[in-house]
């Protein structure tokens, strides 16, 4: 043997297919060392690459960067061949020379020399040493993906790999397994057959191809050509004649490469009518003996090449070879010597037919024709084959290494194995070894549907039909649960918890020999299936096929559903159950499979089910596993069965979904993919998913089998949960293309009512013109036409007619939407290497589709967040009507959230007009009573005035609020595009709120300038009064004075008193004139009731308003029976609890009336007629509420009568009180004894200045500012209740009334919540106030803030005062209270009183006023720290509970049914819910014939096939289904989870009695299932219900 070793020897290594040796750096070692180093990979070396490395997703893969670095080469390399690019191997640095240096150094002019000096490939790197560099740094799975890539390119694969390190080389036997090739040799080209195989298993002869020595021919082109047909030449091999094929090999010289050439059947095309394996040794056989022994031992003939034969030849002839050799020679070398080479044919015993040589005649055509022949005849002539299997034990006796041979493959093969032996008949398996999934499964599937669709119901008990379901349900669970674990499950159950490398041999293995197991037979019936696709006649057949396809079928996911399923049946088992314990850790176990990039099964295709708990816990463990905020971005792909939707997904991503000719993938399955942190940012997601689908049937096939509707799930269950859907049209299925169009606009209609918007891109495959996107223009027209029709048509089926086009369902354009494709194969399969169009149209594909993702400024889904629209989606797919079923607590927590937000903007917006109103008021207070700075000169001009800035500034505040919601909605984080659509009802509630506002606001703004107009009259007599009483007294105190006499106390009191009855007789009082309040009140019933036609007239005519409201009302239907209303079936009647309701309805209006008036009482103004409009307006907006009641004319006007009536007296009294309060003569008395005092004061010409001060402290500062406080604890109360939680929102307050109910469980309670609900919740709400506040610290907080403010300013007020105009004591006060006179209301007839008489001295009144309000701040804390909340709660003008309530009770409708509340935000939404409705029961609902109470619930009634009739439905029979179009603004959502309205269950079971007793019927027929509830889950059942965390 010759010494390989030694350097000289790489001179041999040079050959024309080859190029110069490389320049000698070093040893071997160094040789690798530096190629690795160069490639940038030697870290790998040790740590091989794995494919969740390469199959990231990092900046590269989406920029087309030139390749600067030789470290980028093999990144560059693995991005092409993973989306298997033919020009994967052209990888070439574009060094900074290369294109730069001409331009660089300005040389652009004719430079021969510099073209012939042009860099050559020195330090470019040849393409075979990074491949041989790759594949030495790459773990198996990662060779087998390279492999397995690499073939599908036609590119050669190593067969041997060299390692010029260790100077061993490997069979990659391994790296081989994956590749399944499909060929039809000439026995099968009459009957169309094919031959699938995988071929490492296959038994083909092997031609190699050696070279001895050097060799002017490159024997790679020559093997190229040889493998081409006429028309397409492919480089299989590298060659020195491709892009850097030159550059010298560093590492790769003993690489054998293999290749395959397979026929396609047709005898004008195959060159070779029979498979035969090409193999091609690199470099000279004299430095690679043992590969040429190798090649010599395994092929049936080895070609050698040479120019230069050494007679010796020991090499050739020394092989104990079965090959034949053949010789192949170029007789143009100048190295030629055809001496040698007869006396090396004469010793090897050849022939002329074993000697090519290539003569001068002969050119390359027709050199490599004759060398075909003679590969023909080589293979025809030996019957020599082996498959690459067997070649391991040569490879072994010559001491080549077998990639097979770690333990961890071994081992996981020997499990595999164990495993797969047993199988026989895989029916018969599948039902020993995998029984759960198979009957049981399918039955579950069909009852937990029934549960949702309630079809076979009948005239059953609905709530006792579903219960049935339930028990039945749990029977087939516990039959799963009887059933031992098998062996094989056992077995793969322990292999797959086997350590890293070990479980995906395992996994690998399983799926080699289960794919090998089922390949003959599935092949062929997926064959035979798609043929009888075509033809639709023999519908029978086809579905029998489809059955054998589905029952001959074993994959690994048949045994994960196994683990699925087993897990699931133990989740029913009790929590402390040692088999469920045991089985805990599945889950984690499967989410560690995912991570590491296999493939889970979404829906299980065979049942057309997602087992959800199951998948649920595999993703909460994945969501362990990773960082626990990771976000995920979802990419699906949906189209017709077979049009490459798989091998899309593959080509674009690496990855390995199941691809093959027939019906393969079978529901849907995902993968995850990483995304490296440099673009993590970009993309705004840790992990993109992908989904695979199962392919869409045309219509036809879907009769067959049933399975439009489980196509429709699909499609709506993976649109839903992908960000990007890829519609995959194959264009020469037009008519299919329309069929599943339909389905898909289905889904997406769907999405864009539950508020999602996935994005979706068309791909049309198979269009190979390059001008596709112009020329398909008319093309794009008509598919948008289509899908605008389609959309129509969707709509009305989902009754969603307001979608008019595609585009008002999802944002799509045609021009961005759509992607051309060209076929697949360039060239006829099996020979056609994939098309480089078709590769790289795919790679603009996921440029675009990535690039979308990074630019969708939606917030993308946490894995959490996945599992719950996986969920809901498909919880709402297994009900008739998806779109009305749909529940989704991520919806729901985004519409929470808007809803909170809202009600904030609402409630600042409120509490700003608040004190805007309190301003206001106070300024028409204070209006005339001191000449104020910006004086209007009449009180209709300030009105005006007033009236403009309240407008003003309503609009600014409507503005503002429309203006938060737009930028709300421009978020991008916490998902608000989900309730985009109720927008529009915020932005209306917005609006209706101003409006709201703005008529409340104009109409205390009008009240309180007339009544302040009525008094000014009153207010100049009283000031003319108080005026001539001063006069009269000054006169007194001039006449006393002038006596001379010193006056004792005694005398000076008779002449006051004398004095004082004169001018009182003297004074003029006109009689203040009472107004009757019972006209104005009349006046206005009747305006109010005019329009209501002449019975209402006739009604009012009959009664005295003043003899109305005296009795209690009482409500008494006028024809008896009149009210049997609400019936239900017919068994079911409403009865005469009608006027229950009626009662009830009339008494909380009354109620809420007697609200107002004692609030409006509390203020002791005087009567305002806005004041009764007020309270009509309530009645009828609360009738209108109540509008199922059907109040009649005669119920309406007695009511408002009666209120009215009463009304009226209150008011009445109201109004006198008023008169009396501020009558002149009664005022005047009230001051007598001040102006005696003051009398004897001035007369004494005593210093009145602290007494002064005090007395202004006391009457006029102190009331106001106490009335300041006042005015603004009420707002202060309602913030800090708003703030609690159980006030944000509906929601959450219905959620914390029902809590609080569940915690009391007290009957009493529960029956005054559903009978009188109003006083419930404002009693409900009114403790919460005070358990808020029951620390009295909290009100006093803001009381002082409030009584500090006022002094501050009084203080303020004071001092500038003192610097103000000239001394006068009456200016000074006056200063005062026209400064303080938008804030406090001072009281005139005190200030008037304060005025007269008095002589204080400004300067010390100031500083003992200072000293007074001191001591009366003081005092103030003292009073407020004394009452108690309550009282405080009493004194306020806004009233805290009333304006609580208000905002929670909305829209204040009740479900037509149950009576539930709406929960809805907003007050103009269109559409009312409730989270959370009752047993018809409670609503008094009895069966007509038992007298028992109704279990049924809304939310189930309105999914089964029942009926009601009512007055609505005009008495005619209703199914509830279509309940919508009797009130059409309610939506009742199914009852999603089934256990939602465990609450009210467990409520109904407990006191049935109780409330059967109360309502005066009998008991309800509780179902069995009810009584189990335990007061734990109608706890939980109530958060789930209302989404609480
Ligand atoms: N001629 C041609 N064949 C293709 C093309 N794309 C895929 N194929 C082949 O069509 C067969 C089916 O491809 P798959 O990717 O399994 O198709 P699929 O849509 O996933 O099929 P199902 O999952 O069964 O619906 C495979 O053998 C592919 O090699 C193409 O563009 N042209
Ligand atoms: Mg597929
Ligand atoms: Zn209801
Ligand atoms: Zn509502």
């Amino acid at each position: 043997m010759e010494d390989v070793s030694d350097e000289d020897s790489f001179v041999d290594l040079y050959s024309a297919e080859d190029t110069p040796p490389t320049p000698q750096t070093g040893c071997k070692e160094t040789q690798m060392e530096s190629l690795l180093e160069d490639l940038g990979l030697e870290q790998h070396y040790k740590e091989k690459l794995s494919l969740s490395t390469i199959l990231q997703i990092n900046e590269k893969t989406i920029t087309d960067e030139p390749v600067k670095r030789n470290s980028d080469l093999p990144w560059y390399f693995l991005k092409k061949l993973m989306m298997v690019n033919v020009t994967a191997r052209n990888v070439k640095c574009t060094s900074v020379c290369d294109s730069n240096c001409d331009a660089a150094s300005g040389n652009t002019g004719l430079d021969l020399d510099n073209l012939l000096n042009s860099p050559n490939s020195g330090d470019m790197l040849n393409p075979l040493d990074i491949i041989t560099a790759l594949f030495l740094c790459s773990d198996g799975f990662v060779q087998q993906e390279m492999a397995l890539k690499m073939s599908m390119c036609q590119f050669s694969v190593p067969l041997l790999l060299p390692n010029c390190e260790t100077e061993q080389c490997t069979l990659m036997l391994w790296a081989m397994r994956d590749i399944v090739k499909k060929y039809r040799p000439q026995s099968l080209s009459v009957s169309k057959g094919f031959i699938e195989d995988r071929v490492v298993l296959s038994d083909l002869p092997m031609i190699s191809f050696v070279r001895l020595g050097e060799c002017s021919l490159s024997k790679s082109e020559i093997l190229n050509k040889l493998l081409s047909n006429s028309q397409q030449y492919h480089d299989t091999f590298v060659h020195c004649n491709m892009e850097c094929g030159d550059s010298p090999r560093r590492i790769s010289n003993g690489l054998v490469e293999i290749t395959w050439y397979l026929p396609c059947g047709n005898k004008n095309m195959d060159l070779f009518s029979e498979p035969v394996a090409v193999a091609n040794l690199r470099g000279d056989i004299a430095s690679f003996e043992t590969q040429y022994s190798f090649l010599c031992q395994t092929s049936t003939a080895v070609f050698v090449f040479f120019d230069n034969l050494d007679s010796e030849c020991r090499l050739l002839t020394n092989q104990h070879h079965k090959a034949q050799i053949y010789l192949v020679g170029n007789h143009q070398s100048k190295q030629f010597s055809l001496d040698a080479l007869k006396k090396v044919a004469t010793k090897l015993g050849l022939t002329n037919s074993n000697i090519i040589l290539k003569t001068k005649q002969m050119n390359d055509a027709d050199f490599v024709s004759k060398l075909r022949n003679t590969v023909r005849d080589a293979v025809e002539s030996s019957k020599k084959k082996m498959r690459i299997e067997q070649m391991t034990d040569i490879a072994y006796e010559l001491g080549i290494l077998v990639d097979e041979d770690s333990p961890e493959c071994q081992t996981a093969k020997k499990n595999a194995d164990a495993i797969t032996a047993e199988i026989h008949d895989t029916l018969k398996y599948k039902e020993a070894q995998l029984p759960r999934q198979g009957k049981i499964w399918k039955d579950l599937t069909c009852l937990e549907k029934e549960e949702f669709r309630l079809q076979k119901v009948g005239s059953e008990n609905i709530e006792m039909y579903k219960g049935n379901l339930k028990v039945q349900k749990t029977k087939l669970r516990g039959k799963q649960n009887s059933y031992d674990i098998s062996t094989a499950m056992t077995c793969f159950i322990n292999a797959v918890s086997s350590p890293g490398i070990e479980r995906c041999y395992f996994l690998k293995w399983m799926r080699i020999n289960l794919d090998n197991l089922s390949r003959e037979k599935l092949s062929d019936l997926r064959e035979q299936y798609k043929k009888k696709c075509k033809s639709s006649d023999n519908k029978e057949e086809i579905k029998d096929i489809d059955r054998q396809l589905s029952n001959s079928s074993l994959g690994t996911e048949h045994f994960f559903r196994e683990m699925g399923q087993i897990y699931e049946a133990s989740v029913s088992l009790p929590e402390t159950h040692p088999s469920r314990q045991q089985l805990q850790h599945l889950p984690k176990l499967c989410a560690g499979l995912l991570l590491d990039g296999f493939p889970l099964e979404l829906v299980d295709g065979d049942a057309s089910n997602i087992p959800l708990r199951w998948v649920s816990d595999v993703l909460s463990q994945l969501n362990v596993l990773v960082s626990p905020k990771s976000k995920i971005l979802v990419v699906t792909v949906l189209g017709v069965q077979s049009t490459g939707k798989s091998t899309l997904l593959n080509t674009m991503f690496g990855v390995q979904f199941a691809v093959s000719s027939g019906r393969c993938t079978r529901g849907a399955f995902m993968l995850l993919i990483r995304v490296n942190e440099d673009v993590k940012k970009v993309l705004n997601c840790d992990f993109m998913v992908i989904i695979d689908t199962e392919g869409l049937k045309s219509p036809e096939l879907a009769q067959l089998d049933d399975s439009h509707e489980h196509d429709n799930e699909l499609a709506t269950l993976v649109v839903g949960l992908s960000d990007i859907t890829i519609i995959n049209i194959a264009m020469e299925n037009s008519t299919e293309m329309k069929d599943i169009l339909q389905i898909v606009v289905h889904a997406f209609l769907r999405m864009k009512e539950v508020g999602k918007k996935p994005k979706c891109q068309f791909v049309h495959q198979n269009v190979s013109d390059v001008s596709a996107h112009e020329k398909n223009l008319r093309d794009r027209k008509l598919l948008l036409q289509q899908l605008n029709e389609m959309t129509q048509a969707a709509a009305k089926m989902e009754k969603k007619e307001e979608n008019k086009s595609f585009t008002d369902v999802m944002e799509y354009s045609p021009d961005t939407g759509n992607w051309y494709i060209p076929g697949l194969w360039n060239g006829n399969p099996p020979m056609a290497p994939v098309n480089a169009g078709y590769s790289e149209a795919v790679y603009e594909l996921k440029k675009n589709i990535i690039q979308m993702l990074g630019n969708c400024n939606s917030s993308a889904n946490k894995i959490s967040e996945f599992t719950e629209w996986m969920s809901s989606l498909w919880n709402a797919v297994k009900h008739e009507n998806f779109i009305f079923s749909f529940r989704n607590s991520l919806v729901a927590d985004a519409y929470m959230r808007l809803c909170t937000e809202f009600n904030k903007w609402e409630w600042e917006f409120k509490k700003d007009m608040y004190t805007w109103v309190t301003n206001a008021e106070t300024r028409i207070s204070n209006f005339g009573k001191f000449a104020l700075k910006s004086e209007k000169h009449d009180m209709r001009e300030l009105l005006t005035s007033l009236k403009n800035e309240a407008c003003t500034v309503l609009s600014k505040w409507e503005t503002k609020i429309l203006e938060n919601l737009t930028k709300y909605f421009k978020q991008t984080e916490g998902h608000v595009y989900l309730v985009e659509g109720y927008k529009e009802e915020f932005s209306n509630s917005a609006k209706s709120l101003r409006r709201e506002i703005q008529s409340s606001v104009l109409n205390q703004l009008t009240a309180a300038a007339e009544i302040k107009q009525g008094m000014a009259e009153l207010d100049r007599v009283k000031k003319n009064h108080t005026k001539q009483l001063e006069e009269r007294v000054c006169a007194l105190i001039e006449d006393c004075r002038k006596k001379k006499v010193k006056m004792t106390d005694k005398e000076l009191d008779k002449e006051f008193d004398e004095m004082w009855d004169k001018t009182l007789k003297e004074l003029s009082f006109c009689e203040q004139k009472v107004t009757d309040v019972f006209t104005s009140v009349s006046h206005n019933l009747r305006a109010n009731l005019s329009h209501k036609g002449s019975h209402a007239n006739e009604i009012l005519n009959k009664k005295d308003l003043k003899n109305c409201g005296q009795m209690p009302f009482k409500y008494k239907p006028t024809v008896e029976g009149a009210f049997n209303q609400f019936k239900h079936t017919v068994k079911k009647l409403f009865n005469k609890d009608q006027v229950v309701a009626m009662q009830q309805m009339a008494d909380s209006i009354i109620a809420a009336c007697e609200d107002i008036l004692i609030q409006k009482m509390e203020r002791k103004t005087n009567y305002h007629e806005t004041y009764i409009l007020e309270i009509l307006h309530m009645i009828d907006e609360r009738l209108q509420n109540n509008q199922n009641l059907k109040a009649d004319i005669e119920f309406e006007v007695s009511l408002k009568q009666y209120i009215c009536g009463f009304a009226a007296r209150t008011f009445q009294k109201m109004h006198e009180d008023f008169i009396h309060v501020n009558d002149p003569k009664t005022c005047l008395k009230q001051n007598k004894e001040k102006f005696r005092a003051d009398f004897k004061d001035v007369f004494n010409e005593r210093n009145q200045c602290q007494k002064k001060a005090e007395e202004f402290t006391d009457r006029c500062l102190k009331p106001a500012v106490e009335d300041f406080v006042n005015r603004s604890l009420g707002p202060d109360i309602i913030g800090e209740m708003l703030t609690c939680h159980q006030f944000s929102t509906r929601i959450f307050f219905q959620y914390s009334v029902l809590q609080d109910l569940l915690s009391k469980d007290d009957f009493e309670n529960y029956r005054r919540y559903i009978c009188s609900y109003e006083g419930y919740v404002k009693e409900w709400t009114l403790n919460q106030i005070k358990e808020h506040f029951a620390d009295p610290s909290k009100a006093l907080e803001f009381e002082y803030r409030h009584v500090q403010s006022s002094i501050n300013s009084i203080n303020n007020v004071i001092n500038k005062a003192k610097t103000g105009r000239s001394g006068n004591l009456k200016t000074f006060v006056e200063d005062i209270c026209k400064a303080l006179g938008d804030k406090l209301v001072i009281s005139q007839d005190a200030l008037g009183a304060f005025m007269i008489l008095n002589n204080a001295d400004k300067e010390q009144f100031a500083h003992w006023l200072t000293q007074c309000v001191k001591d009366m701040a003081q005092a103030l804390r003292e009073k407020f720290k004394k009452t108690n909340i309550e009282m405080k709660l009493r004194n306020l003008h806004v009233s805290p509970q009333n304006e609580l309530f208000t905002r929670l009770i909305g829209c204040g409708k009740q479900c037509p049914f149950c009576k539930a509340p709406c929960e809805a935000g907003g007050k103009a939404h269109t559409e009312h819910w409730t989270s959370l409705h009752r047993p018809e029961g409670f609503g008094r609902y009895r069966w007509n014939a038992t007298e028992k109470l109704v279990t049924d619930i809304c939310s189930s009634a309105v999914i089964s096939d029942t009926c009601f009739r009512c007055d609505a439905t005009k008495d005619e029979w209703h199914p509830y289904k279509r309940y919508k179009e009797i009130f059409p603004d309610w939506k009742i959502a199914p009852d999603v989870s089934l256990e939602a309205s465990d609450y009210w269950k467990y409520v109904m079971a407990k006191f049935n009695h109780e409330f059967a007793n109360a309502y005066k019927a009998r008991p309800a027929d509780i179902p069995p299932t009810w009584k189990n509830i335990t007061l734990k889950q109608a706890k939980v059942s109530l958060k789930e219900s209302f989404n609480i965390k």
